[in-house]
């Protein structure tokens, strides 16, 4: 393709590059204290809630970390912070996402300095309207721009990118591209493609679709509502294992009351009200988001005890 030339070859990479993911990625809040700043007490009270329920990693700077809120600064700050509390107990996947690509490349080369740090990821870039290959000649780009492969992030309904099947396969027939975080209620287009490249990790994005996706040979998830319900994704996947489907179900539906009404009130703010009640306060979503309602609240704090999610 037309990077050729910069390419770092498969062999120079990290070993990681091999990494086969497997389970629960945390796709993290961003902490934020009453001045508005990052808050990396509860950052590290989150990770360590999170190690002990059995994460298998965290997905750091995604959307539900409000990246694009965030500074260029805000954001290395972030991961420095991430990276510290995590240490050597799990590993970390950076999103670095943003429109410009030499932002990109700054970010992913932040992000290679950190040993616990398996792999970069990125939104399309947004708000212009790029042609496809100048969103492919992106994402090429960013893969080989660091030792660290790329997990593309295909996100259609907050990106307004549609990848096509073709796309995709262009994308990950790369070897800097290792894998693809699928947030898309597609399940026909993620079947195909973890049929079609069975050697590239296939996360599903969608928390709601974990056992769907499971079903048809998903092995991870990066989510939002891991930082409220890790345990469940983690017992539904030990089940699905175990070939106990209808258990697994059970636990699905219980999750999905909760998505349902996150979906309502706006995830993100949701899921920090959530973590709140569970005794981790990491503040509200940043401005242009507003507050929620008492009524939101209520509602939220009625479906988290329903489903066993307040102890
Ligand atoms: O990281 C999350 N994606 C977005 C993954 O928030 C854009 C998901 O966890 C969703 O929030 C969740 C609700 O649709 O599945």
């Amino acid at each position: 393709h037309p990077f050729h030339d910069a390419l770092v070859s498969f062999a120079e990479r990290r070993d990681i590059t091999m990494k086969r993911f497997d389970g629960i990625y945390a796709a993290l809040v961003t902490p934020f204290d009453h001045n508005g700043k990052i808050h990396v007490d509860a950052l590290q009270r989150l990770i360590d809630k999170l190690v002990g329920e059995g994460a298998a990693g965290f997905y750091v700077s995604g959307s539900t970390g409000e990246s694009y809120l965030l500074s260029m600064e805000e954001r290395k700050y972030l991961l420095d912070a991430a990276s510290e509390a995590v240490g050597k107990r799990c590993d970390l996947i950076v999103n670095v996402g943003i429109i410009a690509t030499e932002h990109g490349i700054e970010l992913a080369k932040h992000a290679e300095r950190k040993d616990n740090v398996s792999a970069i990821s990125a939104v399309p870039p947004f708000y212009f309207p790029f042609s496809k290959r100048e969103i492919l000649g992106y994402y090429h780009t960013l893969a080989h721009a660091t030792s660290l492969p790329l997990i593309v992030y295909n996100i259609p309904a907050m990106s307004g990118i549609q990848f096509t099947f073709d796309d995709l396969s262009q994308l990950l027939s790369d070897d800097g591209i290792c894998g693809i975080k699928h947030t898309s209620y597609d399940l026909f287009q993620l079947q195909r493609i973890i049929q079609h490249f069975p050697e590239k990790n296939i996360f599903i994005g969608h928390d709601e679709l974990f056992l769907s996706a499971l079903s048809i040979g998903a092995h991870a998830g990066i989510g939002s509502t891991f930082n409220i319900m890790a345990d469940k994704f983690i017992r539904m996947q030990r089940l699905f294992y175990e070939k106990k489907m209808e258990e697994a179900l059970t636990i699905q539906s219980q999750v999905n009351e909760v998505v349902a009404v996150l979906l309502r009130v706006g995830v993100f703010k949701g899921v920090k009200a959530i973590l709140k009640m569970q005794g981790i306060d990491c503040g509200v979503c940043r401005a242009p988001f507003v507050p929620l309602s008492a009524e939101e609240e209520r509602m939220l704090g009625d479906v988290a005890e329903q489903n066993g999610l307040l102890g």
